[in-house]
């Protein structure tokens, strides 16, 4: 059963059981560790937390790209197969936003989950959490070729015979992980229609972030809270992808080009080098081809 740690905020944690955790070592590990992919946009938003909370973690590089989250390893630290993935004194938390509500709550030094608005950072984090498919969908159209981002055979079938369990019972997210990578595979990347639509969730989410933006300093209130952190990682990543936010999404860009001063926001949220050099090659391969961002953007 999920741990309710702040019953009056209706926040659920997820904690893996001693049964979920296959990888037994795990259990011996002492402080605050994080498993994490310096390009996923999950892990990116948890480091520049820890940092801005100044919390001291230990790092464990788990490689999205070669298939490091599909080894029995890994699985059997996250069946889920995603990172980040935080443990803490041999207990593993699993699902970003609510590794950082755990963590604000046990380092109180620099609250960035305020309870006296954790109802709207909930819903944000709920609706970013809700949109995370359709950044992968753009992430894996635009950023590299298909052939870099499909996932190989056996590593979707260890994933698949890997255990299902997620604090003792048969976990749904499991399915949806590995529902996206077959079907990647199958469509041979992302259909036109998918782009399209997780475009238009994006430029819906936009304004409305935009308006919020044009009442207060930070997305939430005056304070910067996680929230702001979390849509900053989306931004960057809509960037490199080619999204332009100065003429339809004002107080955003402002916001952004503010929140870019921060030394951490900005090193935390930098694709990895070899990630970079292939993503600029495939960025002048699209525009050859005449298959630019840019094409999908302004159609409705
Ligand atoms: N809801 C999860 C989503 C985690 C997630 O999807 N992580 C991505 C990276 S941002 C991942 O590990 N993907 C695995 C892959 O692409 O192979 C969370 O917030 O932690």
């Amino acid at each position: 059963m999920p741990i309710l740690i702040y019953p009056f905020l209706k926040i659920i944690m997820v904690k893996l059981l001693d049964t979920d955790i296959k990888t037994k070592e795990v259990k011996k590990w002492q402080g605050i560790n994080i498993l994490h992919f310096q390009g996923s946009s999950c892990s990116q938003k948890l480091r520049i937390f820890l940092k801005e909370k100044n919390i001291n973690w230990k790092s464990h590089h788990v490689n999205l790209v070669t298939g490091d989250n599909f080894t029995d390893w890994f699985l059997g630290i996250n069946p889920r197969g995603v990172v980040p993935v935080l443990v803490d004194n041999g207990e593993v938390h699993i699902e970003s936003n609510d590794i950082i509500k755990y963590l604000d709550n046990k380092f109180p030094s620099k609250i960035l989950w305020p309870s006296n608005e954790a109802n709207k950072i909930e819903k944000f984090l709920e609706e970013e959490d809700g949109i995370h498919l359709d950044l992968r969908n753009l992430t894996m159209k635009f950023v590299a070729p298909t052939f870099l981002m499909k996932k190989k055979e056996k590593d979707i079938k260890n994933f698949e015979e890997s255990s299902n369990f997620v604090e003792g019972v048969e976990d749904k997210q499991k399915q949806i992980q590995l529902n996206f990578h077959k079907n990647f595979i199958k469509d041979n990347g992302i259909s036109s229609s998918s782009i399209q639509k997780s475009i238009n969730v994006f430029k819906e989410k936009l304004t409305k972030i935009d308006n919020e933006l044009s009442k207060q300093k930070f997305i939430v209130s005056n304070q910067l809270t996680i929230v702001d952190i979390a849509w900053f990682v989306y931004l960057r990543r809509l960037e490199t992808i080619g999204f332009t936010f100065k003429k339809n999404y004002p107080n955003l860009s402002k916001w952004f080009i503010e929140l870019k001063n921060n030394k951490n926001f900005l090193k935390e949220t930098s694709l990895p080098t070899p990630l970079k050099i292939i993503s600029s090659i495939f960025k002048a391969y699209l525009f050859l081809t005449g298959q630019t961002f840019n094409k999908y953007l302004n159609k409705d």
